[in-house]
């Protein structure tokens, strides 16, 4: 039940992906297409490099759970996705962590040049607001619905949101761990892209007081223990699995879970968020069963 379901909500992120971005091959502006072929091609590398489709399946489930449209909830994943793509790309940039590998492949960069992969980020990242758009004025009886959930997104995902996480993350290299601004880089970096489409798929599917808290709280919890989790990965983890190379965070002087408190204490951290986490979706009741079973699949995760 839970594989179909899973299943089905990963194919859902494909087709949208797909149906977004044009084939390399028919994308150029003479044939109707805004992208040309190149830009594509760039994009394409990174979005189609197989991820874990962590975020547009939280999307896609919360709505579902909600009752609301799936195929608004579709467009609104893939746009997600792509937001979340370029960060990666981003991130990996020689002025970032200057990595070589992502999702079990050559970074970006490492194959189109560091211009190109900047540009493919931002390509991705304005596409991204674009198919919000597009997808409001798509459906004018949810309108207010999706603006709020393209802008939930923007806010999460922009200043006050992953890049203010990222910018705090760079300037914390080789300084002292900090709990409170530990905190301030994880809440951001990464629970808030991870808050993010809950909350869009609550818009979406106009969720009341008590369920867009109930995301929320749940969201928050998830993504600052997938980030500890992401931390001791990094420590503890197979890189051939990851699709990443591990040690890096040390090597680089980043402030993580491990190196405040060490390792078994922040397992223990993580483990005590995923209670939190679940303990959140209490007021869904059986509606939040894959959630539910989703968040624990991630608790185990090796990749
Ligand atoms: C460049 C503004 C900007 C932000 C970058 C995503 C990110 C912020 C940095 C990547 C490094 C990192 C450890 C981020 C924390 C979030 C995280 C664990 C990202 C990886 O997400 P997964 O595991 O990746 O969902 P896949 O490839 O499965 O989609």
């Amino acid at each position: 039940m839970y594989q179909e379901q899973y299943s089905r909500y990963v194919s859902m992120v494909e087709e949208a992906l797909e149906s977004l971005l044009p084939q390399t091959a028919d994308a150029c502006p003479a044939k109707g297409h805004a992208i040309p072929a190149y830009l594509c091609e760039t994009m394409r590398y990174s979005l189609l490099a197989g991820g874990k489709r962590v975020r547009p399946v939280l999307l896609l489930a919360a709505c579902d759970m909600l009752g609301g449209d799936m195929e608004q909830a579709k467009t609104a994943a893939g746009a997600l996705e792509m937001i979340h793509t370029y960060s990666l790309i981003h991130d990996d940039l020689p002025g970032m962590d200057d990595d070589d590998y992502r999702r079990g492949r050559l970074t970006n960069h490492k194959v189109y040049g560091v211009g190109h992969a900047i540009l493919a980020g931002d390509g991705l990242l304005n596409y991204a607001y674009e198919c919000l758009l597009k997808n409001a004025l798509d459906h004018p009886q949810n309108m207010e619905g999706l603006v709020r959930a393209a802008s939930v997104i923007a806010g999460r995902a922009g200043v006050g949101g992953m890049v203010a996480g990222q910018s705090l993350d760079l300037l914390s290299e080789h300084t002292e761990p900090d709990a409170d601004r530990l905190s301030y880089i994880h809440t951001h970096k990464t629970a808030d892209l991870l808050t993010a489409p809950l909350l869009a798929a609550g818009h979406i599917a106009g969720a009341t007081k008590a369920e867009f808290e109930a995301l929320e709280a749940f969201g928050m919890s998830l993504g600052i223990a997938f980030q500890i989790d992401d931390d001791l990965l990094d420590v503890e983890g197979d890189a051939a699995q990851l699709g990443k190379q591990t040690g890096m965070d040390a090597q680089r002087g980043k402030m993580t879970w491990p190196s405040l408190v060490g390792v078994e204490r922040s397992r223990e951290k993580s483990a005590q968020l995923w209670t939190q986490a679940e303990e959140a979706l209490g007021v869904f009741g059986e509606k939040a069963w894959f959630l539910r079973a989703f968040a624990e699949g991630l608790r185990g995760r090796k990749k």
